[in-house]
């Protein structure tokens, strides 16, 4: 059965076509493009899901929203129980943390640097903490990405899928010197070659 993703330019929805051609899963992406004014996602997504917002995936009737439980599902679902730790173990626990960190913990800092920049001056008072605390996020991942730039166990998994868009955002927002590993965990998902079959597929991403 062929999966459908509703699929925003530009977005983290990317992350989700690239774990779906690492799963060399079979899906059709339906395509939603930003407004060119407020770079918001168009009306048209609002008919898939209340938010509209993306990624959505569509699955044998089922609609799944949120990239961490996207993520999960298609890695139990559709092939992908090798990029899931056991659950009996530490691995495990780690994987649900970041699971969890790469939409939660991480995007405080990020959205209230995006909405308090469009205050100008007013925001002043506030933007010291904002950028300490991105800071501190992203430090924490450069600090808990392995040597072998992995964010649980050895290998490939589901939190590097879940963390590769706040690696993105670190190194868009300018942090790539003071955060190597993760500039270097980037290009290391970008070489793969099912990351570059998604961009094929799903079309501009930021300046990747
Ligand atoms: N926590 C959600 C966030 C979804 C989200 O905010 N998606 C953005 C794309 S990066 C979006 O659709 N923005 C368009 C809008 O808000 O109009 C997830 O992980 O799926």
């Amino acid at each position: 059965m062929t999966i459908t993703v509703h699929h925003l330019n530009n977005s983290r929805s990317q992350r989700i076509l690239w774990l779906l051609e690492e799963l060399g899963a079979d899906y059709e992406i339906v395509n939603y493009q930003r407004d060119a004014q407020t770079n918001l996602a168009p009306p048209e997504l609002k008919q898939a899901h209340p938010l509209g917002k993306s990624p959505l995936i569509e699955d044998n009737g089922v609609c799944v929203a949120e990239s961490g439980a996207i993520i999960q599902y298609l890695c139990e679902r559709h092939g992908g129980e090798d990029w899931l730790p056991a659950t009996d173990g530490e691995d495990h626990i780690r994987h649900l943390e970041w699971l969890q960190f790469g939409e939660s913990s991480f995007f405080v800092p990020v959205m209230l640097k995006i909405y308090a920049g469009h205050l100008g001056d007013a925001a002043a008072p506030m933007m010291p903490r904002i950028d300490e605390q991105l800071a501190a996020h992203i430090q924490f991942a450069e600090n808990s990405i392995s040597d072998d730039l992995h964010f649980v166990g050895a290998d490939w998994s589901a939190a590097d899928v879940m963390m590769s868009f706040p690696a993105e955002i670190a190194v868009m927002q300018g942090y790539a010197e003071k955060a190597p590993k993760l500039a270097r965990f980037v290009e290391a998902i970008h070489a793969r070659p099912a990351w570059q079959r998604a961009r094929e597929r799903g079309g501009a991403y930021f300046m990747w």
